[in-house]
């Protein structure tokens, strides 16, 4: 039964992908021939807005790209050949007003909404065309994305410059002679931030277009729309949007991208200004008048560009308030910012949108009864690792601005930098957005995606999923993989490269590469180091394969995307295993410690050889996107150069009695994945389902709805794993989670743990005091003890409470298990 439902979920999702697919190989007598021996022409009311035009000019030229036939940009309708795109927002294109007018034809004219969009195949529209492909949208935006829509369906990768993905080339292209609408997307605002931007992104722009000017912006505005994003906070780091060039916002309104400033840069003034101009300290009890001053410089020069103000007031910089700061002069300086904008915009402040960031001590504020204007959108934060700080109060009555979230992909700060490498597995950024969606945050998304490469493939995830939070869920989220792969290599080479980077995100988020060092896994209990080795090597081997056989011309892309991250890793791993191993002889003075010292320092030239080759691919188009640097960290914040971990020689051969190390497996414990239960009891309208790659090691399960949590009981939702135990006596049991944070802002997040018919014992998921560790190891480990009066078989039975806790791992102790970073491999696969 189980697997009949899962097979129809599947078909399910299968035709709902399906029924999206606009182009057609077996054209019939509706479809539109949009290149056969030469291309239809594309129209364009050329008073139009800019964005409708600049989309038909892109679809020009991916369609010449695709097929080498170049279509006819024409902006007089009654010059339209038989067969005509024509491309217009429904309020700006007068052919689309004079279709609309017309009875008999079948064109349904677009009503007014957020960025909606419609591609619609009509016969005779006109008495002089044939066929027309009406490409309409709601506004500016739709009309744009139902374009690009088309570009990515005949085989324009969004990432076609960002990452080098080739063009897949075609003949001809027809589209089907279905119409197709698209309705507003889930999340209003969708955006990424371009942050910690030194030294790469920095060295790289400042390289090839002089520095962050509206030649380099112009680039990341197409890549937005072309993956359905709006929305942008521009680099900060030395750097001001508004002022490195002024046609940096001109250039963002025309692009149709809705402009912001990080959250502790209120009033749409960078960070950078203030060290430029500002005058006196950043403290509005000493320096009102020219604070205020300052940012309505700010809200001037934004004109009618669609922004978002960020409003409030962080210390200078990325820091806290001073101490004791009141929340009465907060909400006052709120009050003033509003004043400024109503001043200077001639409208109620309300007409503009504006954040407030609840970022680090600023949620206090709002925890402790700070509040701001209802049309003022709460933009809730992540703790900068990936985990969701708060949520909405179902309870609450909703606010009129809505609620956002601030998510991170890479971050600088405690207690790690991470921003070499992408760490982010997809299937855990599912999991907390669709928490957030579920409990109402959907008016912003935006995520810190650090240097924009090599974050692609979870940029992507990232406003796919904001686009439409309905699409990808836990039963469909692998095909995720799959189709990110097919967009960019080709249906040939899907499947195999979508498993590359599905296991590569799964490794990678087990922890930090600035994190890594010769001790994180134990070279001894359960072989761990080189399992988790021989992991990446195989990925590298199959990475290496699939890369050999690709067509040359995706190799730069396939290097970028999915080779280069595997490698990497790869080689960090094999330096601390070598270092670990150097470390381990050497304090028995065997001499074999010498050659694993040779090893490591190889693999220390090897990593920055890899980035050299990096920064020197696709003819140096990227150079400096891998200058970060990430071996030698000693705190928080990076090291100004790589350093190669110690390693010591051994001198003379001496006879050592050796200690060695081989694993022991005493067994007397039970590693049990958590998907992979004996029996689960769903209760009271919930139910439990995994979800697919989460954990460190395989699958998390959780419960579903998100939304609801039970009381404890005889009946309620639980999940049971049957052992057969030698032991009797006290046991522990340990529960392996990741790190979700109680979103909920109340008493904590809470679960059981019982044997038999004994009384659960309840826990919470957090103590005080561990949040540097939880991040780190990116898992949340709590454990009870129980007690097995006889040997034989035994229930254990984990019990739901709270509900977003993603169980991954149970272990179960009776006597054996040694310390080891990961879980140990599953009992029963040993
Ligand atoms: O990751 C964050 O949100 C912050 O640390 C940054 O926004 C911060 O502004 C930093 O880059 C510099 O000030």
């Amino acid at each position: 039964m189980k697997k009949l439902s899962t097979l129809l979920l599947m078909l399910v999702a299968a035709q709902y992908i399906h029924a999206q697919q606009l182009l057609t190989s077996k054209p019939d007598k509706n479809s539109f021939p949009l290149v056969t021996a030469s291309p239809a022409a594309i129209y364009t009311d050329s008073t139009d807005d800019w964005l409708v035009n600049k989309s038909a000019q892109l679809l020009q030229a991916d369609i010449e790209k695709v097929t080498g036939k170049k279509p006819a940009l024409i902006h007089n309708i009654a010059d339209a050949p038989a067969n005509v795109v024509i491309i217009g927002s429904q309020n700006g294109c007068q052919p689309l007003q004079s279709l609309a007018a017309n009875k008999r034809t079948a064109y349904k004219p677009m009503e007014p909404a957020w960025e909606t969009y419609q591609i619609q195949t009509l016969t005779r529209p006109f008495p002089h065309i044939n066929k027309a492909l009406v490409i309409s949208g709601s506004d500016k935006r739709g009309v744009a994305y139902g374009v690009l829509e088309i570009s990515k369906q005949i085989g324009v990768s969004p990432w076609y410059w960002w990452a080098d993905v080739p063009v897949k080339k075609q003949s001809s292209l027809y589209i089907k002679g279905n119409s197709f609408r698209c309705t507003s997307p889930s999340v209003r605002y969708r955006g990424i931030f371009i942050n910690d931007e030194a030294p790469a992104f920095s060295g790289w722009t400042k390289e090839k277009f002089g520095g962050f000017n509206h030649h380099m912006y112009e680039h990341m505005f197409e890549l937005l729309l072309r993956l359905k994003g709006n929305y942008l906070w521009p680099a900060m780091w030395g750097n001001a949007f508004n002022d490195d060039d002024t046609l940096n916002p001109v250039m963002a309104h025309k692009w149709g991208i809705v402009m912001g400033s990080s959250h502790h840069e209120p009033m749409l003034r960078a960070h950078d200004e203030w060290r430029r101009y500002g005058k006196g300290p950043w403290n509005y009890v000493k320096n009102e008048n020219t604070l205020r001053d300052f940012w309505r410089t700010g809200i001037t020069r934004m004109r009618d560009h669609e922004s978002i103000v960020t409003i409030g007031m962080r210390g200078d910089g990325d820091e806290p308030m001073t101490e004791g700061t009141a929340t009465a002069l907060l909400e006052r300086i709120v009050k003033d910012q509003r004043q400024i904008l109503t001043e200077i915009t001639g409208k109620p402040a309300a007409a503009t949108p504006q954040l407030w960031a609840l970022y680090k001590e600023v949620q206090d504020y709002y925890d402790n009864g700070m509040r701001v204007p209802d049309d003022i959108t709460l933009l809730l934060c992540d703790d900068n690792w990936g985990n969701i700080r708060k949520l909405p109060d179902l309870q609450e009555k909703p606010r009129g601005g809505g609620y956002g979230i601030y998510y991170h992909f890479d971050y600088v700060g405690d207690p790690r930098n991470y921003k070499w490498l992408n760490t982010n597995n997809i299937a855990r950024v599912w999991e907390q957005m669709h928490l957030a969606k579920a409990y109402g945050a959907d008016r912003i998304w935006i995520v810190n995606v650090g240097d924009l490469k090599p974050m692609e493939f979870p940029i992507s995830f990232f406003l796919d999923y904001a686009w439409n939070t309905d699409k990808w869920h836990a039963d469909n989220l692998r095909d995720y993989y799959t189709k990110w792969a097919g967009e960019q290599f080709g249906a040939t080479y899907a499947t195999r490269i979508g498993e590359v980077l599905r296991r590569y995100g799964q490794y990678a988020a087990r922890r930090k590469p600035e994190l890594l060092n010769a001790d994180t896994y134990s070279l001894t209990a359960y072989n761990e180091f080189s399992r988790v080795l021989q992991e990446w090597e195989i990925l590298l081997k199959d990475a290496t394969a699939i890369g050999a056989s690709l067509p040359p011309a995706y190799k730069d892309a396939y290097f970028q995307l999915v080779l280069h991250p595997v490698k990497a890793f790869t080689i960090v791993h094999q330096l601390y295993h070598a270092v670990a191993l150097n470390r381990s002889y050497a304090a028995q003075q065997d001499t074999s410690a010498n050659a694993w010292a040779n090893k490591a320092r190889q693999l220390y030239i090897s990593d920055s050889l890899l980035s050299q080759e990096y920064n020197q691919h696709a003819n140096g188009k990227w150079n400096h996107m891998m200058d970060q640097t990430h071996i030698g960290y000693t705190y928080w914040q990076q090291p100004e150069v790589n350093s190669m971990p110690a390693v010591s020689y051994v001198k003379a051969h001496r006879p050592v009695t050796r200690t060695d190390s081989l694993p022991k497996d005493t067994s007397r414990y039970f590693s049990l994945p958590a998907a992979r239960y004996t029996n689960a009891v769903s209760n009271a309208g919930i139910s439990w389902k995994a979800i697919p790659d989460i954990g460190s090691t395989g699958d998390g399960i959780t419960t579903f709805p998100v939304t609801r949590s039970v009381s404890l009981g005889k009946n309620s939702p639980h999940l049971e794993y049957a052992i057969y135990s030698r032991d009797t006596g006290t046991i522990s049991i340990t529960g392996h989670f990741s790190p979700t944070l109680d979103f909920t802002g109340g008493k904590g997040l809470k679960y059981a743990v019982s044997v038999d018919n004994a009384e659960p014992v309840i826990l919470q998921l957090h103590d005080e005091g561990n949040w540097s560790k939880w991040v780190s190891e990116n898992v949340i480990r709590q454990t009870s003890t129980h007690h097995l009066s006889q040997p034989g078989k035994h229930i254990v039975k984990y019990w739901m409470i709270s509900p977003g806790i993603i169980l991954q791992q149970l272990t179960v102790n009776t006597g054996g298990l040694q310390n080891s970073y990961l879980p140990p491999p599953p009992t029963g696969s040993r």
